[in-house]
């Protein structure tokens, strides 16, 4: 093994710290080049394990001084740990203090202490806390933090760290201090801190039980006005909490600040938010309506970690799904309780299953997939992924269907109640929701429903009916199977929760009701019917299995008519447009709609009663991921062009439709962003792309000629920005004066620079134009890899998100991501291991693009000193 790489860890061999660590007292000097950190710590024996030497993690640290109870003491430094052998025996508590220095100017990785914009960030989790000073980084290890923060205070203006302000004052040679201490015992990755010249929106607010609280969004100066959503979400979220689950705000001061330079969404860090200012800033001139939505189910999601992951936290990191899988099924509650409306909540649930599907199953059939408890890691940043986080809400989701909605606030309250405090595993959670319901089908089900914690794969739900006119008896026989998946052949049997309706030949609803699907096969069967159902399974999606039934267009084209489930209408939808996507895949990428399909279409787009944004979900034809996912070898290109084409011909063919529909839709008065004028805007913008497209055949000159002056015009950034991805995703030739006026408009807001870039980066590929754009992209003065933003909204955009451009036959794409992922793991290898995972299902590939991307994968494999974030994708993509 290479210097710095490390061996892979096992869940079978968690052991409890030979050390506690009760308290914290943390100094620093501030300096981007060279900052002190004075750490001193309050130790003891853990009193139930055998005596061994203190090992505390650290990496890329200056060590200068260390000692125990105030006196020299002999140490060891061995590969990324310092070694203490000789310390007092017996359980008394003792001092060690240890003093280093480390870099935050060099940080590139962005974890630990890391400068941005001229402020110091923090990032802890996982293992970020080691890269500021030696601990035992581990989240069962749990302690109070006191925090003296030094700085220059003029350049550094506002210090902060978790929990409460203490004290502050000035210091000599224009510095200044602030003490911060957290009343609350917490895991190293929840430690924060964030100095810089900051502002911030305030607000005071009394919760239910009469306490005072003061809310803070730090930005940059300049950002402040962007800052009104964040809070309004802030405060909502700690309403909903209150509300749903008698869950209240613990601290005094609850503080989100943004940074431009993030690896991920947010960080939950105690009382003291970090978040990518992705997802905090918004105004109606610079945020999509889908921004504002992510800002809300972000800012929801990191104030729910507050009780789901920092009052109750994990016991290791295999168990990260207890807090992640949890808290985003607690985020989509919460979206979905805020649209309010049941067509809303629908629509919601909805975009998230087609996150799910689209993202989480193929990592589920991949060379990266892992049960949402995983066994084993080489790098624990390589498990934040969609089955830790969507699969993982899923079956928290699952769990709430089985012991009902208020049966699993009875089981939160038992869970609270058990674990306060406490660093836990996923079977303590789910143990507890059990209990609080003894006669539910979770309590008598639980060993085998907690396969869906250890056996990774999605499972495969086959439906098949008879029909016996004589009897009038019908009966569906529901069978499960689920394939192997690296490391575990054979899987048993899931506990699959299968909401059931029946309709009869005219569309009305003849029964609905859960069945638990536990056996191998299981057949269920009515009688007294007079003539043959069509079966609607899986309502609102009730798990997260791939549904197997031969339906015929006529029973799709009933549902989606007549379901009283707004899930399977869409998917109604769905199934239609995949099954002619698929038709013509096979069939050498030949489609021709049929007019059956078409007046279909038509019925959605101008039904007087769904809402708009139900539309816009039906019309949108199922990704090309989704589509490849069906496929046993996939032609990337073929499926583009197969897709492409669908869109085209209804473009034309409801040309008439989108005409009314834009007309009908565009007007949405003043900027709001909530579901029902997000929802018209969606789709005004959905009749744009259409209309820009059915104009390239015509050669029509009206409609990119309006949808340019809509670009010029728009009042807000959804309609403008849905413009412009109208004029440029249609290939029309004024796309190019609209680029270059939204850059001149846009120059100083990176965040619509990223949009531009990414737009540009995911546009159809036309006669292979996408990849030398992207390329010169790169050169551009706006683009800057190092940072993450920027390079998803390049890189990524291009790799991860255009496969009809990306997957190229002369291979020129994977040499391209085979250079950014080399090049991106000597800055940063956290993003470099998410691109990497962008060849993941190169196996189904089609000749030659599999094996070209075999030499692409095996190029980087081939490559000395791979951080293990990259090595780790890449060994198991080639294994
Ligand atoms: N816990 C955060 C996600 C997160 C994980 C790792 C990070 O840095 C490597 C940052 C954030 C969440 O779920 O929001
Ligand atoms: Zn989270």
């Amino acid at each position: 093994m290479r210097e710095g790489q490390t061996a892979v860890i096992h869940r079978a061999d968690y052991r409890p710290p030979a050390f506690w660590i009760d308290s914290v007292e943390l100094c620093f000097d501030l300096d981007p080049q060279k900052t002190r950190v004075l750490n001193r710590m309050r130790l003891r024996r853990n009193p139930s394990m055998p005596a061994e030497a203190l090992r505390l993690h650290g990496e890329e640290l200056n060590l200068a001084r260390v000692l125990v109870n105030g006196q020299g003491a002999s140490f060891k430094l061995e590969d990324s740990h310092l070694v203490l052998e000789n310390l007092p025996e017996g359980h008394e508590p003792f001092d060690l203090e240890v003093f280093t220095t480390c870099a935050p100017a060099k940080n590139t990785k962005l974890m630990g202490l890391y400068v941005s914009n001229d402020s110091f960030f923090t990032q802890c989790e996982a293992e970020g806390f080691r890269r500021i000073t030696y601990f035992l980084d581990r989240p069962d290890v749990m302690a109070t933090y006191s925090v003296l923060i030094r700085a220059d205070k003029a350049k550094y203006p506002v210090l902060l760290s978790n929990g409460n302000l203490v004290e502050q004052g000035e210091l000599d040679a224009g510095r200044h201090y602030a003490r911060w201490v957290d009343p609350h015992r917490k895991p190293s990755y929840l430690f924060a801190l964030v100095a810089g010249s900051l502002v911030a929106r305030e607000q005071r607010i009394t919760t239910r039980g009469g306490k005072d609280h003061l809310l803070q969004v730090y930005v940059r100066p300049g950002d402040l006005d962007k800052t009104e959503h964040a809070m309004n979400s802030l405060m909502a979220s700690i309403a909903w909490d209150e509300a749903r689950f008698g869950l209240p705000l613990d601290l005094e001061r609850f503080m989100i600040v943004a940074t431009s330079d993030f690896n991920m969404g947010a960080m939950e860090n105690k009382g003291l938010n970090i978040f990518n200012t992705k997802y905090v800033l918004a105004s109606q001139a610079t945020a999509t309506d889908v921004d504002y939505a992510n800002i809300e189910s972000v800012v929801g999601h990191e104030y729910f970690h507050n009780w789901t992951g920092n009052r109750v936290t994990c016991r290791d990191w295999f168990q990260l799904s207890l807090k992640e899988g949890l808290t985003v099924f607690r985020d989509q509650e919460f979206s979905q309780d805020l649209a309010g409306e049941p067509s809303a909540r629908a629509v919601r649930r909805i975009e998230d299953v087609r996150v799910l599907r689209t993202a989480q199953f193929p990592e589920d059939a991949g060379p990266m997939a892992h049960p949402v408890r995983p066994d084993q890691y080489l790098e624990i940043n390589n498990f934040y992924t969609v089955t830790i986080y969507e699969k993982g809400a899923e079956l928290v989701r699952m769990m709430q269907t089985l012991v009902g909605r208020e049966g699993f606030a009875r089981g939160m309250k038992l869970y609270f109640e058990r674990h306060d405090g406490q660093a836990v595993t996923c079977d303590d959670f789910a143990q507890a929701i059990a209990d609080a319901n003894p006669d539910s089908p979770l309590a008598r089900l639980l060993p085998q429903f907690k396969r869906w914690y250890s056996q990774a794969g999605t499972p495969r739900l086959s439906a098949r009916s008879r029909w016996d006119a004589a009897s009038g008896t019908y009966s569906l026989t529901l069978s499960q199977s689920c394939a192997p998946t690296p490391g575990q052949p054979v899987k048993e049997p899931f506990v699959i929760p299968v909401q059931l309706g029946l309709l009869d030949a005219s569309g009305a609803a003849l029964s609905n009701g859960l069945h638990v699907l536990t056996q191998e096969s299981e057949t269920l069967t009515m009688s007294g019917l007079s003539s043959e159902p069509v079966p609607s399974i899986l309502r609102g999606f009730s798990a997260p299995v791939c549904l197997d039934y031969p339906y015929t267009d006529a029973q799709l084209l009933l549902l989606l008519a007549h379901d009283t489930d707004p899930f399977n209408r869409w998917e109604a939808a769905q199934r239609l447009a995949l099954h002619r996507a698929l038709q013509a895949v096979r069939d050498s990428g030949h489609v021709e709609l049929d007019a059956p399909f078409i007046e279909a279409m038509r019925g959605v787009l101008r039904h007087p009663q769904l809402d708009a944004a139900f539309k816009e979900l039906v019309l949108t034809l199922p990704s090309e991921t989704y589509i490849a996912e069906q496929l046993e070898v996939v032609d990337p290109q073929r499926i583009h062009a197969v897709r492409e084409a669908m869109r085209q011909q209804l473009a034309t063919a409801l040309r008439h439709d989108w005409e009314w529909a834009y007309e009908a839709h565009h007007d949405t008065g003043a900027y709001r962003p909530d579901p029902r004028s997000t929802g018209r805007r969606a789709l005004a913008g959905l009749a744009l792309t259409h209309l820009c497209l059915a104009a390239r055949l015509s050669g029509d000159p009206v409609w990119p000629g309006k949808t340019l002056q809509r670009f010029k015009d728009a009042a807000n950034m959804t309609d403008r920005f849905n413009a412009l991805s109208a004029l440029v995703t249609s290939g029309h030739p004024l796309a190019a004066q609209a680029l270059d006026r939204f850059h001149g408009q846009f120059k100083d807001d990176a965040l619509v620079l990223d949009k531009w870039f990414a737009l540009q980066a995911g546009a159809p590929d036309r006669g292979g134009n996408i990849l030398p754009l992207v390329k010169q992209l790169m050169q551009h003065p706006d683009f800057n890899i190092r940072n993450p933003n920027r390079a998803r909204s390049l890189v990524f955009s291009y790799c991860s998100a255009n496969p009809g451009a990306f997957h190229r036959t002369d291979a020129a794409g994977y040499v391209f991501w085979s250079d950014r992922v080399i090049e991106l793991d000597a800055i940063n290898p956290q993003v470099a291991a998410r691109l990497a995972r962008a060849l993941d299902r190169w196996r189904r590939l089609v000749e030659p693009c599999r094996s070209a991307a075999r030499e692409a994968i095996a190029r980087v494999a081939a490559k000395p000193d791979l951080s293990n974030d990259v090595r780790e994708v890449v060994t198991r993509a080639l294994a």
